[in-house]
């Protein structure tokens, strides 16, 4: 027997609806004890609809809908029932609070969809798709984490699983016969399968940059001398008067963020203070937030001021760009309105006026391609800091499984390292689990999911 958890399952504030939520044995007797319909809640079969009052003391608090699920068919695998009432704070927080008093508790973030996973209703992989999918500012991204939760891709780690350990086994089994000198696999065989599996866990590894794009969106940060436009671009981008523009010098000290979303892609544009030498305290905090700020774009665009001169930020532009390798370095030519300038945009090479709005439609489409080229990568999964520090981990036992063999150690030595990167792979589908990598996965989860 469990006990029966409640929750608000829509977001907070005032809707036409919201759902609220309960799982465990006693769920159903716990609404009943408030609930007044056509008739008891613990009389009707599982997946029905009744419609009904909640009273409390023969006060109606709420005229509602209530849903019952029966165990072990709903989504926790328990008793559940989801209560959809009128969307007022208050309304909810009277019907929680008496349903508190007949018995149930409150949830902890992620409860329901744990239970869900600790009665086989889901794998690890698939309570991450849903926190995903919850979290997923891109369709693609919700796309890839829906096709995550139908469950085919643990499918493919638990078959490369299942090869190591076979593996493992073997080698095993090969101990029992030493003294006769039998190899039951070749190791060309065992370093050739091993390789494949490195390779592809260091591939979906790699992809793990393009997942947190689709996750989180993809960074632009706006960089460049004070007065180069950089707020007047950024405010063009976004169509509205958003960034303080000034012809002073030192106008943006903070940065601004804001989020466009191109062709399904989410973009998060971020306005930062210009750099340059200065004495101004705020001006130099600003200056620091802007290093903070590139660390994390995907793409960093230098703004130029060409009415000043064509190679200005230049040597900006080849300390950006040593700085942050990793990130897409654009020098983009502002104010063009005003200087006698007859240049062609290339690769990576920009002439536009953001006041006027001259040339932003390309830059934008340019944005949008690089945005959705930088994730396509991701075909099945959306990979996560947890799975990249675990595959990481089984590249390494691989590697040293394969170093084991080829330095002719004996087969112990090889099947230990082979077993400790199935253990890592069990970690990843959740075959194997632990409380702590379950308390650090619902940590993400909203209260109600
Ligand atoms: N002629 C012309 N002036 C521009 C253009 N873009 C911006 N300006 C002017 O340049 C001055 C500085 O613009 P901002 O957008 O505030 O520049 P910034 O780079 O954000 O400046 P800081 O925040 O101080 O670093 C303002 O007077 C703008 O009107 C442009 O395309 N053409
Ligand atoms: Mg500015």
């Amino acid at each position: 027997m469990t006990d029966t958890i409640i929750a608000l399952a829509t977001p907070p504030g005032i809707s036409g609806l919201s759902v609220i939520r309960l799982s465990g044995s006693e769920s159903i007797s716990i609404v009943d004890s408030s609930f007044l319909g056509k008739k008891k809640l613990t009389d009707v079969a599982s997946h029905t609809i009744h419609y009904g009052n909640l009273i409390n003391h023969e006060e109606i608090i709420d005229t509602v809908t209530a849903s019952v699920f029966r165990e072990p068919h709903s989504y926790t695998g328990e008793n559940s029932v989801e209560i959809s009432c009128h969307g007022s704070p208050i309304v909810i927080q009277e019907i929680i609070s008496l349903l508190i008093r007949h018995g149930a508790r409150s949830a902890q973030p992620g409860e329901f969809t744990k239970r869900a996973f600790l009665n086989g209703k889901l794998n690890l992989m698939q309570v991450e798709s849903v926190a995903d999918i919850i979290h997923s500012n891109s369709i693609k991204g919700a796309l890839t984490a829906a096709r995550q939760l139908a469950g085919n891709f643990i499918q493919r780690l638990s078959e490369l699983r299942q090869k190591l350990l076979d593996i493992a086994s073997l080698l095993e089994l090969e101990l029992d016969f030493a003294d006769e000198d039998i190899d039951l696999i070749e190791r060309d065989r065992i370093i050739k399968q091993v390789e494949e599996s490195i390779a592809y866990c260091k591939d979906l590894s790699a992809s793990y940059k393009s997942s947190e794009i689709l996750r989180s969106g993809y960074f632009i940060g706006i960089a460049g001398y004070p007065n180069s436009g950089k707020s007047t671009l950024f405010n063009a981008l976004l169509q509205k008067t958003r960034a303080i523009v000034s012809h002073i010098p030192g106008t943006t000290r903070d940065y601004i963020e804001e989020t466009l979303y191109l062709d399904g892609m989410s973009v998060k544009i971020i306005d930062t203070a210009g750099i340059r030498e200065t004495d101004d305290v705020i001006e130099i905090e600003g200056i620091r937030l802007v290093e903070s700020v590139l660390g994390q774009s995907n793409m960093i665009i230098i703004l130029n001021d060409i009415s000043i001169s064509q190679d200005n930020s230049d040597n900006l532009k080849n300390q950006i760009s040593l700085k942050y390798p990793e990130s897409e370095v654009v020098i983009v030519h502002n104010k063009i309105d005003s200087a006698n300038c007859e240049s062609q945009n290339t690769d990576n090479i920009f002439f536009i006026s953001a006041k006027k709005a001259m040339g932003i439609d390309e830059l934008k489409l340019f944005i949008t391609e690089k945005a959705k080229l930088s994730t396509e990568r991701v075909k099945d999964i959306l990979i996560n800091q947890r799975h990249v520090t675990l595959l990481n981990q089984v590249v390494e036992e691989l590697n040293s499984a394969v170093f084991a063999i080829n330095s002719g150690l004996d087969n112990t030595a090889v099947s230990i390292d082979i077993r400790r990167a199935t253990k890592a792979l069990g970690e990843i589908t959740g075959e194997i689990w632990s409380e702590d990598v379950l308390n650090n996965i619902f940590s993400r989860f909203c209260i109600g999911k």
